[in-house]
């Protein structure tokens, strides 16, 4: 968040994605620059914890969950409005653009907070592999 704010600062108005553990990793940012003057509109997948880490051996752990995708199971929205920033959930994909694009008009610090599936995530990684990998595989002769 700091990063996208800091490019917002100097540079121009800006549209970043930030997954949920990342914008809490990095809340004090978020309460520190919300409401100053910043344009700056984040995206956030939230799909309760990291979904990156499910691509690790240790996702076979049976502590898995506990240490590593650490579901939090916090309200974004409530975060952002203790911070001052703006907050939008968007459950259609259709109304995501809307979403993004009412939050740049009205300026400001914002969290479009899109929810999301961290399993259905890892399996639709697995079959675009799986696509992949059979598109490249050599013709049989
Ligand atoms: C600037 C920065 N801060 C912290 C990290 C450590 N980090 C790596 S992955 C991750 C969280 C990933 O979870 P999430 O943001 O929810 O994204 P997801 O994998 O669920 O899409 C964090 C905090 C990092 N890589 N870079
Ligand atoms: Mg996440």
């Amino acid at each position: 968040m700091t990063y996208a704010i800091g490019v917002s600062a100097a540079y121009a108005p800006t549209t970043a994605l930030c997954g949920d553990l990342t914008l809490l990793h990095d809340v004090g940012s978020l309460v520190w620059n919300a409401g100053r003057g910043y344009d700056c509109v984040f995206v956030v997948p939230n799909n309760d914890g990291g979904a990156i880490f499910s691509f690790l051996p240790q996702h076979e752990l049976p502590e898995f969950e506990e240490l590593f995708a650490t579901p939090h199971g916090l309200e974004l929205g409530a975060i952002c409005r203790g911070a001052g920033a703006g907050h939008a959930l968007v459950e259609r994909a259709a109304d995501l653009i809307p979403a993004v694009e009412r939050a740049r008009e009205a300026g400001g610090v914002h969290a479009v907070e899109v929810p999301i599936d961290r399993a259905r995530n890892v399996e639709l990684h697995a079959a675009v592999h799986e696509a992949v990998a059979a598109a490249l595989e050599p013709p049989t002769m």
